[in-house]
């Protein structure tokens, strides 16, 4: 295969002329006709051009080009791209295991590689807390020092927080911070024992069950919580979203678990902020205006997810898919994978990844309901970068593609042969991605 049908994600549409340039200025404008992070890039006997609908565009056709550069120069090529859908998202739990700055800096680079915009960070849960609050600050400087085994665990300070904030947006990308509630609060407890129903603080957890954990709902104290996390993160967020969990609450009563999501839904959209929440927040028939869901079922839904998820879509709002059989990162490729899980259906291929079509999913939910797509990466099994990028790569690429490119002309069979020819180029930003079954690899 030559160089530019490795291209990931595929552009709308690519025609190829014989020639190649190896002039590497690049003249650049924005012409507002095209679409929003769409462009087209000209490469020719006079050198290349990139038009772009705005300045995220212009970084795209750049990232384009990269891929294009071979040892003999950049093939004549003319592209029309724009992406399918505009919520192209990552997820990193940073709680389960704790990643520096430096750490998510450097996924970050690698998500600016393949046009993902969005990362949404899983800032706490039951096992650390991993950002400061300055009206609470012992969820940090308690509950942030444990994760999964017991090691030492950290949080973000403010600063940091804006460093990740601030690399991010030079990469076009949004950072969508999540505090679980009112489950996955095991961590919160620790720090402040006015939260926990009982009233006493429970013990650190280390372990990697989940559903145990619930704060104490109706008492004043925890309205006061809400209201200030809430508000001192969404302070700290230019971004235009506010995640806040709602999965797996099952220490909390039903009637509960509605008359908490309607009053921290309503608090969190109190800040300005687009609400998100996992599926089950879909249970409430009150959720603020626009609420995002955010579904994590199977691609062919069980039991009540679907139904759950098609909540948000029924109230106004759109969904984001991330099915966990699908786009769960942290499913082992094969038995062989030393790293992971399996709950989801798994082991997860890099095919599996792949071989789905987002509007297919939920019944009644088109195109226009889908805000976009995302992929998690859950840190039960994973503590370092490296870890983190086997799991990633390759199958993150498989959202990228599916999430950008058009979905007429995609097929697994034709995929599998980009993806092996894009290896040098994964080499070639140190990428420790596995070689998994099912992809061609030379
Ligand atoms: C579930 C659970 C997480 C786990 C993850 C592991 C959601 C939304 N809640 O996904 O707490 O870490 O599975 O795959």
């Amino acid at each position: 295969m030559p160089a530019p049908a490795a291209l990931i994600p595929r552009p709308a549409s690519i025609a190829l002329a014989d020639g190649y340039t190896t002039e590497y200025r690049v003249e650049t404008t924005i012409d507002p006709a095209l679409p929003a992070e769409g462009y087209r890039l000209e490469v020719d006997a006079d050198g290349i051009r990139i038009a772009a609908g705005d300045d995220a565009g212009a970084f795209y056709a750049a990232r384009t080009l990269d891929q294009l550069r071979t040892d003999r120069g950049v093939p004549y090529v003319r592209i029309e791209d724009a992406p399918r859908f505009r919520y192209r998202g990552a997820m990193l739990d940073v709680s389960r295991h704790f990643f520096t700055v430096e750490q998510v800096e450097r996924y970050l680079d690698l998500l600016a590689l393949f046009k993902i915009n969005h990362l949404h960070l899983h800032l706490s849960d039951d096992q650390g807390w991993r950002i400061h609050i300055d009206a609470w600050p012992k969820l940090s400087e308690v509950g942030g020092r444990n994760e999964v085994g017991g090691g030492q665990g950290g949080f973000y300070t403010k600063a940091d927080y804006a460093r990740i904030v601030a690399y991010a947006a030079e990469r076009f990308i949004t950072i969508v911070p999540e505090i679980d509630l009112p489950g996955h609060t095991n961590a919160a407890l620790v720090a402040y024992p006015e939260l926990a129903p009982e009233g006493v603080s429970p013990v650190p957890y280390t372990g990697d069950d989940v559903g145990f954990s619930t704060l104490a709902i109706g008492k004043p104290e925890v309205t006061r919580f809400v209201t200030d996390v809430l508000g001192e993160v969404a302070a700290m967020t230019p971004g235009p979203y506010l995640h806040i969990g709602g999965d797996e609450s099952y220490k909390t009563k039903e009637e509960d678990f509605l008359a908490f999501m309607k009053e921290a839904g309503a608090i969190a959209a109190s800040t300005g902020k687009t609400v998100v929440g996992w599926h089950e927040m879909g249970r409430s028939r009150e959720l603020p205006a626009g609420t995002i869901g955010q579904y994590w079922g199977f691609v062919v839904p069980r039991d009540r997810t679907g139904e759950h998820a098609v909540s948000f879509v029924g109230q106004g709002g759109k969904l984001i898919l991330s099915p966990a059989d699908a786009v769960y990162l942290d499913m082992k490729y094969d038995e062989s994978t030393p790293l992971g899980l399996v709950w989801a259906d798994g082991p997860t291929s890099v095919q599996d990844s792949y071989d789905w079509e987002p509007t297919a999913v939920l019944d009644g939910v088109d195109e226009d309901d889908i805000l976009g797509l995302e992929a998690p990466l859950w840190t039960e099994t994973i503590t370092t970068s490296e870890e983190l990028e086997t799991m990633a790569f390759p199958r993150l690429l498989s959202l990228a593609e599916l999430a950008w490119s058009p979905a007429e002309g995609r097929s697994w069979e034709e995929y599998r042969e980009r993806l092996a020819s894009l290896a040098p180029y994964l080499d070639a930003h140190g990428i420790h991605y596995t070689r998994a079954a099912g992809v061609p690899w030379r």
